[in-house]
């Protein structure tokens, strides 16, 4: 067997499922085993695609996500995107070459000093007779490490006899960490202490799978309920339930957030949007928990830092508080539970939809009740997300992802693809702005080749609006923001796709059959949302 043949086959044997990726000369030969050994490739238009679409798989399967693309130029086209699966902690399997050994081969890159850069991690296939070896091990460092990590199999070895090769194996998931007992101690004191407490879950809560343990310590301190963006709809249905803690929160969370004396955050970073700059949490006592030292207090001050899983720090804080018998803030819990019941999403803002133009969140008011509830959403970043993310609810946070760990507009699309791969009997709705739409536009043509049951939700206020809104702040003509693009729905159409563009509200409710046309196997649809410019809702 060639060693590009054993390549194929331990892929496989890692359970690697679905490649994404572009051929040239350094993975033409292990791609084309992969597939005659039943592997599935999903071929991208840049090789940025095939690092957010695997990243997107990995986010909504838990599964490393597999890229595949040639030497230089075809590493260095993922730059962006590798950095933002460093930024969000996935875990990654890039694989890359050594171009042929020529010093004067025109492709020749160092591929550890860009990985480095990119703060992925680095591995390579030294010798033939190491290749599952350094295979095993790059695996296991994504799964451990959870970033990205950079294979170099060179292709000087791909024509190798492979020889006998160690076995495959997968990597194991990072034991969860118990916290010490002075930790939680320190942290209890706090917490019985509070009278008004409310507990904030982020991402590392949901990986923990802590929600019921979160729950039922709210249920024990009768505190309300928050989450990140990231941690999204964690705790939809529960009648203390805040929604986003944050700059996005809604009017009633925001003052019950305003009240509390205590925040006691779980797997949450606490960074400048959860925060807001420690604005959120000053005159209150702060107790972070995380899996990982290194991220506790990193944005702001805490009072008490419990190091360990989040599942396991709730499940001993109820044991401990049942134990002492500590009782719940019935009447803060009162309180909450009455606003919050009395609250409709439409009392935060005054529509401002136009004659030929929707406004977004109410918008997405209408299309949460339009789409069918199980869905997936991956979103793209700019000045739109703040009328989408409080607006458009999700099952439940395994069913969110944002493409934004690195403030790249542009990759939600890729994303979105790789989760629908990833989740393929699920609607995936891909919310991205005109711009970071039009960066990759050529990726929404592997969404139809694929028949991927995507809608690409594009909202097109004809402008980088994100900028449209500084410029004027800055008192700068805000005309330099606009962008005359192509229409959008022709452009869905010279690739084969169905598109809708959508004027008024009620244009959205034909979605509802449009979605069920897309999970039947119809490919995606693209819907083109217009948006005033002028309307500046952040
Ligand atoms: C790769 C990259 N280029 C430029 C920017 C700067 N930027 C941030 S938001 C934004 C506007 C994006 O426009 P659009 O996708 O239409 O979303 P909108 O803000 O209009 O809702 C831009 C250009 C960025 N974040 N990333
Ligand atoms: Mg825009």
């Amino acid at each position: 067997m060639k060693l590009y043949q054993a390549f194929a086959w331990a892929l496989a044997e890692h359970g690697v499922d679905v490649v994404f990726g572009l051929m040239g000369d350094a993975n033409m030969l292990y791609l084309s085993a992969y597939q005659d050994a039943g592997g599935r490739f999903v071929p991208v238009v840049h090789e940025g695609g095939s690092v957010g679409m695997a990243d997107g798989y990995s986010r909504m399967t838990g599964r490393v996500g597999v890229a595949s693309v040639t030497h230089g130029p075809g590493f260095t086209n993922t730059m962006t995107s590798l950095v933002e699966g460093v930024r969000s902690r996935t875990p990654l399997l890039v694989i890359t070459g050594d171009a042929p050994a020529d010093p004067t081969h025109f492709q020749q890159l160092d591929i550890a000093a860009v990985a480095a850069a990119a703060g992925a991690g680095y591995e390579k296939v030294y010798k033939p007779k190491s290749l599952v070896r350094d295979l095993n091990r790059a695996m296991q460092r994504a799964v451990a490490e959870r970033r990205p990590i950079v294979l170099n199999f060179p292709i000087a070895l791909m024509g190798e006899d492979a020889g006998s090769q160690q076995p495959v194996t997968r990597p194991a998931p990072p034991a969860a960490g118990v916290a010490s007992e002075q930790a939680l101690d320190g942290a209890l004191g706090l917490i019985a202490t509070a009278n008004r407490p409310v507990i904030v879950a982020g991402r590392g809560a949901v990986a923990a799978d802590a929600r019921s343990e979160l729950v039922a310590l709210a249920e024990r301190l009768g505190a309300p309920l928050a989450t990140t963006v990231l941690a999204k709809d964690c705790f939809a249905g529960h009648p203390r339930n805040l929604g986003i803690f944050g700059s996005l929160s809604h009017g009633v969370a925001a003052s019950t957030i305003a009240d509390a004396d205590c925040v006691i955050a779980f797997g949450a970073s606490l960074n400048a949007f959860t925060a807001v700059g420690g604005h959120l949490t000053r005159g209150k006592k702060v107790v972070h928990v995380d899996c990982d030292p290194a991220q506790i207090g990193r944005f702001l001050q805490v009072d008490e830092a419990v190091a360990g899983d989040a599942r396991l720090v709730a499940a001993a804080m109820n044991a401990a508080l049942d134990e002492a018998g500590v009782r719940s803030s019935a009447a803060w819990a009162g309180e909450v539970e009455k606003a919050l019941g009395a609250r409709s999403p439409h009392d935060d803002f005054a529509d401002r939809t136009g004659a030929d133009t929707v406004d977004i969140r109410s918008a997405m008011i209408r299309l949460d009740g339009v789409l069918p509830s199980q869905r997936t959403m991956v979103t793209d970043i700019g000045r739109f997300v703040v009328g989408v993310w409080p607006y458009l609810a999700v099952p439940g946070p395994e069913h969110f992802t944002t493409m934004g760990g690195f403030g790249s507009i542009g990759l939600g699309l890729a994303g979105a693809i790789g989760a629908s791969v990833g989740r393929p009997d699920e609607l995936t709705v891909a919310a991205i702005g005109d711009g970071g739409f039009m960066m990759n536009l050529a990726e929404f043509s592997t969404a139809v080749r694929e028949r991927l049951p995507i809608l690409v939700l594009i909202l097109n206020d004809g402008a980088y609006g994100a900028e449209h809104f500084k410029l004027a702040d800055y008192g700068v003509d805000t005309g330099y923001s606009l962008n005359a693009w192509p229409d959008l729905v022709s452009l869905a159409t010279s690739m084969g796709a169905r598109g809708v563009t959508v004027r008024r509200l009620d244009e959205l409710d034909q979605l509802a059959g449009l979605a069920e046309t897309i999970l039947g196997g119809d490919g995606p649809l693209l819907v083109d949302v217009r948006l005033d410019p002028e309307v500046n809702i952040i």
